[in-house]
């Protein structure tokens, strides 16, 4: 039963012409899926309404192919082609009893239109403000621009009701939605009734939220989505400004969506930023429209939730990422099951699919983006088919949600773990500076572990081939994780660079253990590239170190512009003292300190150092797993079927490559393999209509 504090959270609230089913609103996030795979998208925003978030909307949607943002892959309505795909998302929201929200996007000086190959358009020219530097630059948009701009925008809130959603975002934010781009002094220099003054700098958002109520014409609620702040001081958008903005347009939307600066900055990870770091920015707006207002904020505390509705901060709570880590988050709330909330952890994994174009993913939510493609579900799972009892070796990430799935299954399972922690390397890279939200991995499965009979869990059990074996198990899977390697070898270096026995060299195990370098003068190599040489480095000047990072990489942490941290890790780094030097490898470690050579040029160096840490590679810890395949032949007289490498012990990966290889292995056991090659159901894209063109009509002109 639910909490009578948390009442509140669960009050209808009138959006405009609709009315959303309590406070829960799941805001516009995109996840690699959009036009190549629908039907995933699809699934898993239903997956969300049934959750309880009264609102589900999709990500951005690029209204015309002047707003084309490929190689990203969101969702399109270019044209009556699109519907199809669109509304098959409505539907499934609207099946799972939600408001179904569509983002209208058109992304201006953001768009390259590297797809369409139409020209950029924006309010002055400029080159593209686009991730990747793309050598394209917009073009001022004429008056005759701005008309079509309109007329695009209308047709796409046409096409949203023929798709059956019920409420139309117009775009105004994260200076990615161009509308952003002629409100902010930064972009916009226009001399024109578009640019200068803010009530002309707000023209454009004004003229497409009207031309957007008058075609949705009662028939669904107009979103407003605007940044508070651009954190750019005077040059950009400030809250002041947006104070007035409201004052001009406060009642001509029916919903305001705030959110702060650019993408980066509202996104902002764990390691950076606490729950609810929003609110300053966002406090005192909603008391300026009578219109309902949601904001974001890594919301995951009920308690956090009541305080923004309460204090008049939100009318909604509006979340990204907390609804990927847990879809059901507020029937959760709302059924009075608060233990069993799945906290996002704030790693902006789900960011990572969509630079990398592959459907999103989850650290804490296995099930994420697998919805339609393998049929998993975040709380359901199939009951086992057989009476088999399971062994998982090891407690980290993949043996705690192999146990925990394995348990809810139903089978016999017996989890041993080698130490006297649980959560093997989450537990102590939680630790580290900035990474202690991370522990959720551990707290939730331990918390579910509990709950579960049919689940033992041994600590202190090392297990060997003969345990396994002579005892009476079924099925072993093997999650014993992995080690950082000691001798080099990583991206750089595929074979053991030259260690000087008398070097002091140690690993980030050695780091996390409590060992430290014996003298100040440290070099920290980093040819892992993701987040943990940049964190140790950190620890290790704030311990009073003095450490150099050296990296063959651009960046440091260069894999983060996939989680939109690499900016802020570097400004962490030099802020604690880390001196840096990128594209520069570590070529031998000497007692005296290491060689390095230039990336580009071989040129070598010498740097001085009195100890260095290597944070290239790991090995996977699969002794048992060998050991039990070498003795095969044992098996059927131990009533053993099966031996399985999970997790980082099968192959070294992230943590959330971890959580879902121990959650696939649950789901799998003793089900039939797929009939095919591919594992998982595909949207493979349909021929179109072949052209009657000059590829294949003579005559032709050729002169
Ligand atoms: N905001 C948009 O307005 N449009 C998008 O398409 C969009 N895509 C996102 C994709 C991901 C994976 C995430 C995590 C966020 C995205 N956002 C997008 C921003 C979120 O809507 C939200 O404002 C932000 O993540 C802060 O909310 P949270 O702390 O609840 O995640």
């Amino acid at each position: 039963m639910r909490d009578p504090r948390y009442d509140i959270l669960f009050e209808p609230v009138k959006i405009g012409p609709v009315t959303a089913r309590n406070r829960f609103f799941q805001v516009p996030h995109c996840n690699g899926m959009g036009y190549r795979d629908p039907s995933g998208e699809a699934y898993m925003r239903r997956v969300k309404a049934e959750g309880g978030w009264a609102v589900v909307c999709t990500e951005q949607v690029e209204i015309h192919p002047t707003s084309d943002i490929g190689p990203f892959i969101e969702l399109r309505l270019w044209d009556d082609q699109d519907l199809p795909a669109l509304t098959r998302i409505s539907e499934k929201i609207h099946e799972g009893g939600s408001l179904a929200g569509i983002e209208l996007a058109h992304n201006g000086l953001n768009s390259p239109n590297l797809i369409s190959r139409e020209t950029p358009l924006g309010p002055q020219n400029l080159p593209v403000v686009s991730w990747n530097y793309d050598p394209v630059q917009a073009r001022a948009m004429t008056k005759s621009d701005i008309a079509d701009l309109r007329h695009w925008h209308k047709e796409a809130v046409r096409r949203s009701l023929k798709a059956e959603y019920d409420i139309v975002y117009v775009y105004a934010g994260h200076a990615i939605g161009g509308l952003h781009h002629f409100l902010s002094r930064r972009y916009n220099n226009r001399t024109d009734e578009y640019g200068g003054s803010l009530t002309n700098r707000v023209r454009l958002l004004r003229e497409i939220l009207e031309d957007s109520r008058e075609v949705a014409d009662g028939k669904a609620a107009v979103a407003c989505r605007i940044s508070v702040d651009e954190l750019l001081g005077d040059e950009g958008i400030t809250r002041s400004e947006i104070e007035d903005v409201i004052g001009l347009l406060g009642e001509t939307p029916d919903l305001w969506d705030f959110v702060l600066g650019s993408w980066e900055d509202d996104s902002v990870t764990s390691r950076f930023g606490p729950e609810a770091e929003q609110e300053p920015y966002v406090r005192g707006l909603k008391q300026l429209t009578t219109k309902p207002v949601v904001g974001v904020g890594r919301f995951t505390s009920p308690d956090t939730m009541l305080h923004q509705v309460k204090s008049g901060i939100l009318d909604f709570i509006g979340a990204a990422r907390p609804s990927i880590a847990d879809p059901y988050l507020p029937r959760k709330i709302e059924e009075g099951n608060l233990e069993d909330i799945r906290e996002c952890i704030g790693c902006n994994i789900c960011v990572s699919g969509d630079f990398t174009m592959s459907p999103i993913r989850c650290t804490q939510n296995p099930t994420m983006g697998e919805e339609f493609r393998r049929g998993w579900h975040p709380e359901r799972i199939k009951v086992r088919s057989s009476e088999s009892n399971v062994l998982v070796v090891g407690a980290g990430p993949a043996g705690l949600e192999a146990a925990r799935a394995l348990g809810q299954r139903g089978y016999t399972v017996s989890l041993a773990e080698a130490s006297r922690q649980l959560g093997g390397r989450v537990t102590r890279e939680s630790k580290l500076p900035g990474l202690s939200a991370w522990i959720r991995v551990v707290d939730y499965r331990q918390q579910q572990l509990r709950k579960l009979s049919n689940v033992d869990v041994f600590m202190e059990s090392e297990m060997t081939a003969d345990d396994v074996i002579d005892n009476d198990f079924h099925h072993v899977v093997v999650a014993t994780g992995s080690s950082w390697r000691r001798d080099g070898v990583g991206r750089w270096h595929t074979h053991a660079v030259p260690v000087d026995d008398h070097a002091d060299v140690l690993t980030p195990d050695d780091v996390m253990a409590g060992l430290r370098p014996a003298g100040n003068k440290v070099v920290l190599f980093d040819d892992d590239h993701y987040y943990l040489g940049a964190v140790v480095a950190e620890l290790l000047a704030k311990e009073g170190f003095d450490v150099t990072l050296i990296t063959p990489a651009a960046h440091v942490s260069q894999w983060t512009t996939n989680t939109m941290e690499v900016v802020r890790i570097r400004k962490r780094i030099i802020k604690a003292g880390v001196h840096v030097q990128v594209n520069r490898a570590v070529t031998a470690v000497t007692p005296q300190g290491v060689r390095t050579v230039c990336a580009f040029t071989g040129d070598e160096q010498f740097v001085d150092a009195d100890g260095v840490v290597l944070v290239t590679a790991r090995l996977p810890h699969d002794g048992l797993f060998h050991d039990l395949q070498s003795r095969e032949s044992e098996w059927a007289g131990a009533d053993l079927r099966s031996v399985r490498g999970i997790g980082d012990a099968w192959a070294p990966s992230t943590i959330a490559a971890a959580v879902w290889s121990g959650h696939r292995y649950a789901e799998e056991l003793d089900e039939p393999p797929a009939p095919g090659p591919v594992a998982f159901r595909r949207e493979v894209t349909g021929l179109s209509i072949e052209p009657v063109s000059t590829l294949t009509i003579p005559p032709f002109a050729t002169a």
